[in-house]
């Protein structure tokens, strides 16, 4: 409806004439008023115009404090961190901005003037989709707790114009379109130009030699590309505290080809001036897998080079070049091997623009730099070209081959005459093409090594880095994952917190390990009877939003059985499907005694490269719609595939979940962060012995946790003699359900699609081994089953579930980064 914003606005500034767009007063009202008269220049907008007048006010409330943050951080000497990392998945801003800053209610009664509503204003805005998953996304919530835990840190990343794609699925299929997310502008961001530096690339080294015994490396000829930081506030909850979150856009510089200028050829010099811009143009869509392209490279140094410099400065401006201080003041967490190439390129800078000494510049680098690693699969595991990298990094190299030199002396050391360990442990990886090993790299230049969950943690430790654990057992550490309860609770879910405060007070919000108190209340029935109130309620809200975004007809009264996630085979989202199939069946023979009406969602994105993931999402688009389309199965069973996973559907999906599927092949999944969302929300999970499902497990008791299948030694134990043939075989489950999928029942139309799924199952090769955990996988689901027909000891066990969640808090998880890296004497 038309709404003329120009003379509400004019009415609230008429009201306080002594406010002007000079001279702003204090307030959102005025705020927005203010924006909305004086920049939009029109009577009527569109929603996206409200929001962008709406942001920009909301961020006015934030600069001041945002300010004095920044100056307190610079006055008082005490240690920043830099959180360095090639993916930051903020999704929106609007809705948790509000909350850290108390003033949802208050927006709430402004909008209403605008006849519009808060709610909409949010929807309107673009995820931020900087990241493909788990790794970006706990990036964000670590921002958001150290904020709130007053904590000094920076975040450092890149700022993609395409964040990650938007998924479109059309005929069953998943089709890539990109994420224009910055169409309607960033209304959040704050380019700020006076801090750009210059990135170096190509042109190749040269060695002088001032006085015999001292030599001077110069890296000449580079093509410069400028890094221009656009920063982001990060609200700290209620504590007045504004991070930032500064993140480098690539711009040509103005030097031009004087040769190609001088001939003439002046519009192809400045046209040539795009190749630099393409550095920052899209984030990489592969999450737990490398892709090597060369641009990848360009990232990662361009976001090493420009945050170290920034930091540098930073440490210069304030205490000069005595750099005897920097470890003390400084530490840089890398968000895995992406950003490790700051490792040479701190080395570069204090030793070719600072002048240091090798000595000096490596005691410095290794007293600051802190490594995490998130995965054990070997395609993740960063491994760069040296050819490639000597041309385009070419002084870089240099130091990474002196960096090895020193290092391979300390192994012979400890190992004398054990040639090979040189070779299993040397940064260089031989063999044909040389490749420069990213997490050995990083190893041996942090002076912390920690994994994400404690069995990844141990995993490492006995693995992967055997070797490196032996020889620096006190560099290894734990610290699991957490999520933000303000994002993944306060907002997502007010209904269940307001619940909880009620009974509580609002104190769990930053200190989620209260939530224990709600186990005083399982058998208080009013309360129980709320508790499942506003579980239906959330997934009356979801059954919209599933309706809306696949056009399938969920219905609250049965269960939601939810699996979101990317889509990867470790993940075992065929796991999931068997099992639907294995239902669907059970109906159609009209066994349907004991089951719990339910409906199975799954959504996730996969990587454009991975076929097998793709085909994964075809045959869960073909089987819901066989399922959907049989009225004979929907009272029963009922499934989607949602397009387009993100954050802000996750915003929308966990506070309506009843069943958590997490799922993978024991020993496979780093640590989950999803999983933890959900228990917060007070799902029952239903998971292996993996990643951080083993510390929720403790937490919550086995007795609250649906556990099934192999654990991480028996998988690394059955692998010798694997033999799924036989498995399906003697079951009698199994092989029904394969039969069904043989006989082409989900795709009479396009026969063989699935025949490349189908024989993974089957091949004693299957490295996440779906069938050998199919029937655990089917017993424990009926117990799943079994316990919702109950819902009296349903809900207690939802409860207890939230109550057990706090330990899962990233607040939590970067107490144990402060005390125990960051600011550890
Ligand atoms: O990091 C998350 C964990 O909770 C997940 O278990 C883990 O799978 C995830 C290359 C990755 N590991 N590795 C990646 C992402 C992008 C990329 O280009 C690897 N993501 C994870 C948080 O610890």
């Amino acid at each position: 409806k038309s709404n003329n914003h120009m003379n509400v606005a004019a009415e609230i500034l008429a009201d306080h004439p002594n406010c002007s767009l000079s001279e702003p007063c204090d307030g959102l009202s005025i705020s927005l008023a203010r924006h909305i008269h004086y920049e939009l220049c029109r009577d009527e907008h569109d929603k996206h115009e409200l929001f962008n007048a709406l942001a920009l006010s909301v961020k006015e409330q934030m600069l001041e404090n945002w300010r004095q943050t920044r100056l307190k951080d610079n006055q008082y000497p005490q240690k920043q961190i830099a959180y360095l990392s090639l993916e930051f998945l903020m999704g929106r801003a609007l809705g948790n901005a509000l909350l850290s800053l108390d003033m949802t209610e208050e927006a709430q009664k402004i909008l209403t003037e605008y006849s519009t509503n808060l709610e909409d204003m949010e929807q309107v805005e673009h995820d931020a989709g900087l990241g493909n998953g788990g790794l970006g996304r706990l990036a964000a919530c670590f921002l958001d707790s150290c904020a709130s835990l007053d904590l000094p840190v920076t975040g450092y990343g890149i700022r993609y114009q395409y964040g990650m794609f938007v998924q479109k699925i059309i005929d069953g299929y998943q089709v890539e379109r990109p994420d224009r997310w910055l169409r309607n502008g960033n209304p959040w961001e704050v380019r700020i130009s006076n801090h750009s530096v210059s990135v170096p690339f190509y042109g190749h080294t040269e060695t002088h030699v001032n006085k015999p015994g001292n030599r001077h490396h110069v890296w000449v000829n580079t093509q410069n590309v400028l890094a221009i930081p656009y920063d982001m506030p990060i609200p700290g909850f209620k504590n007045k505290r504004i991070n930032t979150l500064r993140l480098w856009k690539a711009e040509a510089n103005d030097e031009f080809d004087l040769s190609e200028f001088n001939e003439g050829d002046y519009t192809e010099a400045v046209a040539t001036k795009n190749l630099a811009e393409q550095i920052t143009m899209v984030l990489y869509p592969n999450d737990a897998s490398v892709n090597g392209k060369e641009l990848r490279l360009k990232q990662q140094y361009f976001l090493s080079s420009a945050s170290l410099q920034d930091l540098l400065a930073r440490y210069v401006r304030k205490f000069g070049k005595d750099f005897s201080q920097f470890s003390t003041y400084n530490v840089m967490q890398l968000n895995d091997t992406h950003p490790s190439i700051a490792v040479p390129e701190l080395m570069r800078l204090l030793l070719d623009q600072y002048g240091l000494g090798w000595d000096e510049a490596w005691k410095i680098t290794t007293q600051c730099m802190a490594y995490t690693n998130h995965t054990l699969l070997p395609e993740a595991l960063e491994r760069w070209s040296v050819p490639m990298m000597k041309n385009m990094l070419p002084r870089i190299v240099e130091i990474i081959l002196e960096i090895n030199a020193r290092f391979l002396e300390v192994v012979a050391h400890k190992w004398p005459e054990d040639i090979q360990k040189l070779t299993e442990m040397s940064i260089i990886e031989e063999g044909g093409e040389q490749h420069i090993r990213m997490a050995y790299l990083a190893i041996v230049a942090s002076f912390s090594v920690n994994g994400v969950a404690g069995l990844h943690t141990q995993l490492l430790k006995e693995g992967l880095f055997n070797n490196f654990y032996q020889l620096w057992p006190n560099k290894f550490n734990n610290k699991t994952n957490g999520v933000t309860p303000r994002r993944w609770l306060a907002f997502c879910n007010p209904k269940l917190a307001s619940l909880i405060s009620r009974q509580l007070g609002d104190k769990w919000i930053n200190d989620l390990s209260l939530l224990t108190g709600l186990n005083a209340f399982i058998n208080d029935k009013a309360f129980v009877k709320d508790w499942a109130q506003i579980k239906y309620e959330n997934k009356q809200a979801l059954t919209k939003f599933v309706k809306q975004q696949c056009g399938v007809e969920f219905d609250p009264k049965m269960m939601f059985d939810v699996q979101v996630k990317r889509i990867h085979e470790y993940k075992r989202q065929l796991l999931n499907i068997l099992h639907v199939i294995h239902l669907y069946r059970r109906i159609l023979n009209g066994d349907t005694q004991n089951i719990a009406p339910r409906c199975v969602l799954i959504g996730g994105k996969a990587a454009p490269g991975y076929a097998m993931a793709k085909q994964i999402i075809k045959l869960a688009n073909n089987v819901a719609h066989m399922i959907n389309s049989d009225p004979k199965v929907t009272p029963y069973l009922r499934m989607a595939f949602l397009p387009n996973y993100n954050v802000s559907a996750m915003e929308k999906i966990c506070p309506g979940t009843d069943l958590s599927e997490q799922i993978s092949t024991a020993g496979k999944e780093a640590s989950g962060t999803g999983n933890m969302k959900f228990m917060m929300n007070g799902a029952l999970t239903i998971g292996t012995l993996d990643g951080a499902n083993i510390e929720m497990l403790e937490e919550v008791g086995k007795e609250n946790f649906f556990l099934f299948g192999l654990d991480a030694s028996q998988v690394s134990q059955t692998r010798i003699n694997y033999n799924p043939q036989q498995i399906i075989e003697q079951s009698k489950a199994l092989s029904g359900v394969m039969n069904m999928l043989k006989s082409g029942h989900f795709n009479l139309e396009e026969p063989g699609i699935f025949d490349h799924i189908i024989n993974s199952i089957v091949d004693p090769h299957d490295q996440w081994m779906t069938a050998a955990d199919f029937d655990s996988y089917c017993l424990t689901q009926d117990l799943v089953a079994k316990t919702y027909l109950d819902q009296d000891s349903w809900q207690q066990m939802s409860i207890k579930n939230t109550a057990a969640s706090g330990r899962f808090s990233s607040d939590n998880t970067i107490a144990g980064y402060r005390d125990e890296i960051w600011m550890k004497k």
